[in-house]
């Protein structure tokens, strides 16, 4: 049938877009240019022994003065979309409506302009981790009025951009936010409260985008036409052993945690957090001697407000993990919250980062998971990709996206996903957060010591070019890249 013929061409379905993404911090560098305000990732990288080398984002790849080059990188590789964010800092240098910057609004309306006139869609993300420092002075994301602030930076990011702009992103991962940034403290702003800091901050994240989202559907959609979701980030959680059920409910429980702790309110049926976790943390406050759960509860109205609110599911997808039921952990941890070990297979080649293996099959499945637990949503993948040492001749990196933008196709045209595009990270190497230039995910190169900056592309940047053009892999059964 006509779905076979695909399959066997190797070839998207018609109109599916391919993007690169980036995000505000990894690559402007100006980061106190034109007013811009600091933000916890300035503060962060600026204090010693919190990223690698003490390397920070001062300059990155200097994208601020630089993104005509950027463009024409897009350019080359056949872009239909680009992928990247916006600083909030820069709109509202200290995080309020009351310091609205047009310095900051001018940047990226040229920077936008300039993507549409070289006849690349801009897809934008509100947050990528860059929160204003004014409000983690102000207790950061555990307050709950981040969200109200939230809300009006989104809101006039619509009004100025939203005649242009036709998809949003809210939040970028905020599984990163909340357990990296007050969970273990591993990314700004450094915090390590797992038990509560945490877990409020899921909360105000949560609340940001639902109100970020109904101002738009309510303010903008009709008149500018355009589309609003959140991007979430998951590993695919295998059980250890499938024919122990013990594992396989503990690999439902963890995706249920590392996922459905955000898509669960967002995209679930109750505009609320997984019943698991609920049941869960319940449990181990009890064994904590906690006055409560440490999970806050939406009120009836919130729910209603969660249920629905995105207009696609964005996922970001990198590695895999098998789990093994395990209830011995320390509950003040998080593997002891989730009863969960996680492990590798040694069979599964690793990146240069040391959480980054490669199990393209993972994709597949966890698209499959979210199509069944949420009812079928539109889904982008909004990032994928591999890192090294910055090579140019990077084989890994080829293999990894052929495997996964394999897998993406057998879960569209096998498995009737609905996946609308895919996009790799990155357009080019650039700041990796704590472990800073020491780790590169680019499909072009940049010398961070040449104060030019200067890119280069790598060879995986010609595999994406010729994927691009012919939409997939024509004439080659999709199986043969296994
Ligand atoms: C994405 O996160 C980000 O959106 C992007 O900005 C980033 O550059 C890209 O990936 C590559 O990392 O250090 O062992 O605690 C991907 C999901 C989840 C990957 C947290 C790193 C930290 C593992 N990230 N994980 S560890």
């Amino acid at each position: 049938d006509e779905k076979r013929d695909e399959f066997l061409q190797g070839v998207f379905p018609e109109g599916f877009a391919w993007a690169t993404a980036t995000a505000s911090y990894q690559i402007e560098g100006a980061w106190k240019e034109d007013g811009k305000g600091e933000s916890i990732w300035d503060r962060f990288a600026h204090t010693p022994g919190k990223v690698y080398e003490g390397h920070n984002g001062d300059i990155a790849c200097d994208s601020y003065h630089k993104y005509d080059e950027d463009i024409k990188l897009m350019k080359s590789l056949g872009l239909t979309h680009y992928r990247f964010s916006i600083a909030w800092p820069r709109i509202f240098p200290d995080g309020t409506a009351a310091s609205l910057n047009q310095k900051g609004l001018d940047f990226y309306n040229k920077f936008i302009d300039a993507l549409l006139a070289a006849n690349v869609i801009p897809m934008v993300t509100l947050y990528h981790w860059d929160l204003p420092q004014t409000l983690q002075d102000k207790g950061g994301w555990p307050n709950p009025e981040i969200a109200d602030h939230f809300n009006d930076y989104a809101d006039i990011c619509f009004k100025t951009f939203g005649d242009r702009v036709k998809m949003w992103i809210t939040l970028n991962e905020p599984i990163c936010s909340t357990y990296l940034g007050y969970g273990i403290g591993m990314h700004a702003p450094g915090i390590k409260d797992p038990l509560n800091a945490m877990f409020k901050t899921a909360h105000t994240l949560i609340r940001a985008h639902t109100k970020a989202y109904r101002t738009y559907e309510s303010k903008y959609k009709a008149q500018q036409k355009g589309v609003c979701g959140i991007t979430m980030n998951s590993d695919w959680d295998e059980p250890k052993d499938p024919r122990n059920k013990d594992d396989v409910e503990a690999a439902e429980r963890v995706l249920q945690y590392k996922l459905g702790w955000y898509a669960s309110p967002i995209f679930g049926k109750a505009g609320d957090y997984p019943a698991v976790m609920k049941k869960n943390l319940e449990q181990k406050a009890g064994l904590l001697g906690l006055p409560g759960s440490p999970l806050p509860e939406f009120t009836e109205e919130e729910k209603q407000l969660n249920k629905g609110a995105s207009d696609f599911f964005g996922l970001n997808y990198y590695s895999s993990r098998l789990i093994t039921n395990d209830t011995s952990g320390d509950p003040a941890h998080i593997a002891g919250l989730m009863d969960a070990e996680e492990t590798t297979d040694p069979s599964w080649p690793r990146a240069k980062s040391k959480w980054l293996f490669s199990v393209p099959w993972g994709l597949r499945k966890l698209i499959n998971w979210i199509t069944a637990e949420y009812g079928r949503p539109q889904i982008w993948i909004t990032e994928n990709g591999s890192s090294d040492d910055g090579e140019l001749n990077d084989e890994f990196r080829i293999n990894y996206y052929r495997k996964h933008i394999n897998e993406v196709m057998k879960a569209t045209i096998v498995d009737g996903c609905d996946v609308r595009g895919y996009t790799a990270w990155s357009l080019l190497d650039n700041f990796e957060w704590a472990e800073g230039y020491s780790e590169h995910f680019g499909l072009h190169s940049v010398d961070f010591n040449d104060p030019e900056r200067k890119r280069i592309a790598k060879k995986s940047a010609g595999f994406i070019a010729e994927v691009i053009k012919n939409n997939g892999f024509p004439g080659e059964e999709a199986t043969t890249h296994l």
